[in-house]
């Protein structure tokens, strides 16, 4: 079982350096949306995900494979990439789209964090979708743990925040010991304030606000579904497949 008074919590890709993570657990969040994406691909029968920090990366592992067998994906910006199979909306990650399919995923944020925490003993992606999967997995050992909210370009966001404010919440039921990290102490509280109304609060974040005018309607209240998918990414390899699979 991780234990509170070691874990910390880092705000943005830009807040951790490399070493910070070494033979510890990382959680990466990425609310909106690539964990979000991400579970909901291996949740849909995908096979597995390649996170890339690039788009030239991505383009040069696609041609090293078959066509039939990989899709390329993710987004610059919100936007999805010219010539790429799919956008970064979790509701393009259908079953008939993902499965059986090699996910090649490049995002501003998120596959930024997860490539940044090569050095974790064990790295999972998170998000609401899979909340109680991520616990299952911090209570089965007792490495220290990160929880790494992507953030965007360097600043904090309120939703990948609140996520590890759940995380935080219901390993300590509520109630957080006194020798916790301020990053802690910081997530747990802006959970407590907002935990009644997560989607309201969502739905007024800085990032909510940038998609409004890019993404279908429907992306903000998937993401906050609670517990959708028993789905926990995993990294082996530098490859993400689904631990509970
Ligand atoms: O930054 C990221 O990795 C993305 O998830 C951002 S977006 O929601 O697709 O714009």
């Amino acid at each position: 079982m991780a234990r509170l008074d070691y874990m910390d919590v880092y705000f943005s890709v830009q807040s951790f350096q490399e070493e910070d993570l070494r033979g510890k657990s990382a959680v990466i969040i990425d609310v909106l949306r690539a964990a979000s994406s991400m579970v909901t691909a291996l949740s849909n029968g995908a096979k597995k995900i390649i996170p890339v920090g690039a788009m030239e990366d991505a383009v040069r592992i696609a041609q090293t494979m078959d066509n039939k067998d990989y899709l390329l994906c993710g987004e610059q910006n919100g936007h999805k990439i010219e010539g790429f199979h799919l956008g970064n909306s979790p509701l393009e990650y259908t079953e008939d789209v993902v499965a059986d399919k090699t996910l090649i995923i490049n995002t501003t944020n998120g596959t930024k964090a997860i490539k940044k925490a090569a050095l974790a003993n064990r790295m999972y992606v998170g998000c609401f979708l899979n909340q109680k999967s991520i616990l299952k997995a911090l209570e089965d050992h007792d490495d220290d743990v990160v929880l790494i909210c992507s953030g965007w370009q360097g600043k904090m966001s309120l939703e990948d925040t609140l996520f590890a404010g759940s995380i935080i919440y219901k390993m300590c039921k509520g109630k957080l010991p006194k020798n916790t990290k301020d990053g802690v102490k910081v997530a747990f509280s802006l959970y407590q304030g907002y935990k009644d109304e997560l989607e309201k609060a969502i739905e007024t974040s800085d990032h909510a606000i940038r998609l409004k005018e890019l993404v279908p309607d429907g992306d903000i209240p998937f993401v906050c579904e609670v517990d959708k998918f028993d789905v926990l990414p995993g990294m082996k390899d530098g490859i993400l497949i689904n631990l509970n699979g």
